[in-house]
């Protein structure tokens, strides 16, 4: 039967192979029944360039690439770990790469699809640092950066970060939801699938909008699969 499969915040990286290899095996067994696959950002645990040219870079390129090729559609909003990921890592792998938010018609629901830091506004630390990092002048300084130094900048920024969310309530960190209903508005959308808060869930709200939170990947995946009479996890 048509399915679409979502993800969202792998969090993919050299120290975590047990990730990547569920990653490995998600793509080969799962992901080719799938019509199209969609990648809610977050899929590296960071991302400092495309001419990084590691063995996990270029393994999940050739996993992309080969899923592609059998005839899936990928499709890939960035996440705040990985909103670098440009153009040339797209190509590489037939990748499309979609907007901060994208609307589809998910079998005849129009949808609503985002990473979801952009809808946590009452982390305005947060909000203020992202601004600032998706300036496109600072993005040009930064990749011309050598690889080293850009690796120490985002080091410094992980562990400012961490350091930051010791401080932060749960709430602070969770979508707000007076925003969340703007955007239903604004996109004219009954359903928002988005990942970043971890908190994976359906949640029905009223007037007959559905706000769908994929979760992370831990020692198991997951999953939102989406078929035309049904929507659920999947580990
Ligand atoms: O990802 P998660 O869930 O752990 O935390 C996020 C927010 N944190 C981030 C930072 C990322 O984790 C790390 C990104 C590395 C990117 C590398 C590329 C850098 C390129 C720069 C290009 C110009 O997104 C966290 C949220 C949390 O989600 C929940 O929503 O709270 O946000 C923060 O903690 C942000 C802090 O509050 C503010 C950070 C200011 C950093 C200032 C840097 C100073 C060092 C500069 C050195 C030159
Ligand atoms: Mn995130």
């Amino acid at each position: 039967m048509s399915k679409i499969y979502f993800i969202a915040d792998l969090h993919l990286s050299e120290s975590h192979p047990n990730l990547t290899a569920l990653f490995v095996d998600f793509m080969r067994q799962k992901a080719p029944n799938a019509e199209k696959l969609y990648i809610l950002g977050d899929l590296f645990d960071f991302w400092i360039g495309d001419d990084e040219d590691s063995s996990l870079v270029n393994l999940v390129k050739q996993e992309i690439l080969q899923l592609t090729r059998t005839g899936v559609d990928c499709y890939f909003i960035c996440g705040n770990r990985d909103f670098l990921i440009g153009k040339s890592f797209a190509k590489s792998c037939n990748l499309q790469l979609l907007p901060t938010y994208h609307c589809i018609n998910l079998y005849g629901k129009r949808t609503l699809i985002c990473h979801g830091d952009t809808l946590c506004t009452d982390d305005i630390a947060y909000q203020q640092y992202r601004k600032k990092v998706h300036q496109k002048w600072r993005q040009w300084l930064f990749l011309r950066l050598p690889l080293k130094i850009r690796l120490k900048i985002a080091d410094k920024i992980r562990s400012k970060s961490k350091q930051d969310k010791t401080h932060k309530s749960d709430q602070i960190m969770d979508v707000n939801e007076a925003f969340v209903l703007e955007i239903f508005n604004k996109f004219n959308v009954l359903q928002i699938i988005h990942g970043h808060t971890h908190r994976q869930n359906i949640h029905n709200l009223s007037g007959n909008l559905t706000r769908i939170v994929l979760g992370d990947w831990g020692p198991t995946a997951s999953i939102l699969e989406v078929t035309p009479h049904n929507i659920r996890f999947i580990e």
